[in-house]
């Protein structure tokens, strides 16, 4: 099976990405069916533990949507098991240096056919929903988005953006705000921090990885297609949501 994202990324074009806080498989089914390129399952700072995520990955395999899981943190345990579980790539949280980078980007990859990594043997649902030919295909196929979002990160982004195993770099402009002490929600037009993207944008063009980012609107999202982001994100079910609500109570309210 064919990572439809690659083809997205191959033809300069900009994928647009669900992103599944609520630990739903009806919910990950609906958003998947709603026309997003992929959806993220969030296994960091959304709602889902393991069973629900496979069973959101479950929910997904039917829609068109490319499956890709957050992980909670940069665990070789915890990224087999997602992979095991049908996802197509992984985006780790809070990647530091490119040690943190090459563990990660190790723990996506078969050591097959010379390329070194560190993923064990045991495809589960990959075999399901890959194919016969899943353990083949997967490392091209699967996704490492390693995210950069600490000082530190962004210190040695050159560097992280060079490690073979890792196809891209996902900005979480959230905690980047605050290593760059603007706060919580800082605007992303603020100039310290929309250096720090073009910054990271830069380091993956140059070592040829693409560039994904988090955002908290669709505005800001369409903003950052403009800029040439590979993949956007805007905002995640529970915002949607909340917004949809609140403009619902507001029309029966207002009078
Ligand atoms: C961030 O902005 O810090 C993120 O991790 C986005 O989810
Ligand atoms: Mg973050």
């Amino acid at each position: 099976k064919n990572n439809h994202l690659l083809e997205i990324f191959r033809q300069r074009k900009t994928a647009v990405a669900g992103w599944m806080s609520i630990d739903s498989a009806y919910a990950a089914e609906l958003v998947g069916c709603s026309g997003f390129d992929s959806v993220v399952v969030d296994c960091q700072h959304g709602m889902a533990g393991h069973a629900q995520m496979v069973a959101m990955l479950q929910a997904l395999s039917h829609t068109p949507a490319v499956p890709l899981v957050r992980v909670s943190q940069n665990s070789l345990a915890e990224i087999n098991r997602a992979l095991d579980a049908g996802a197509y790539g992984i985006i780790c949280p809070l990647v530091n240096s490119a040690a943190e980078a090459q563990a990660f980007g190790r723990a996506c990859r078969y050591p097959l056919g010379g390329v070194e990594g560190d993923r064990s043997f045991g495809p589960a649902r990959g075999l399901l929903v890959g194919g016969a030919d899943y353990p083949q295909h997967a490392n091209e196929q699967i996704l490492a988005l390693a995210m950069i979002e600490t000082l530190s990160g962004l210190d040695a982004v050159e560097a992280i953006a060079a490690v073979p195993q890792i196809d891209g770099l996902f900005i979480g402009p959230s905690d980047l705000g605050i290593a760059l002490g603007l706060g919580p929600g800082a605007n992303h037009e603020h100039p310290v921090l929309a250096n720090a993207i073009r910054r990271i944008q830069e380091a993956a063009r140059a070592a040829g990885k693409v560039t994904c980012i988090w955002c908290s609107t669709a505005e800001m999202a369409r903003a950052m297609r403009a800029q040439g982001m590979d993949l956007v994100v805007p905002g995640h079910d529970a915002i949607w949501l909340k917004a949809e609500i609140a403009r619902r109570l507001a029309v029966l309210r207002s009078q």
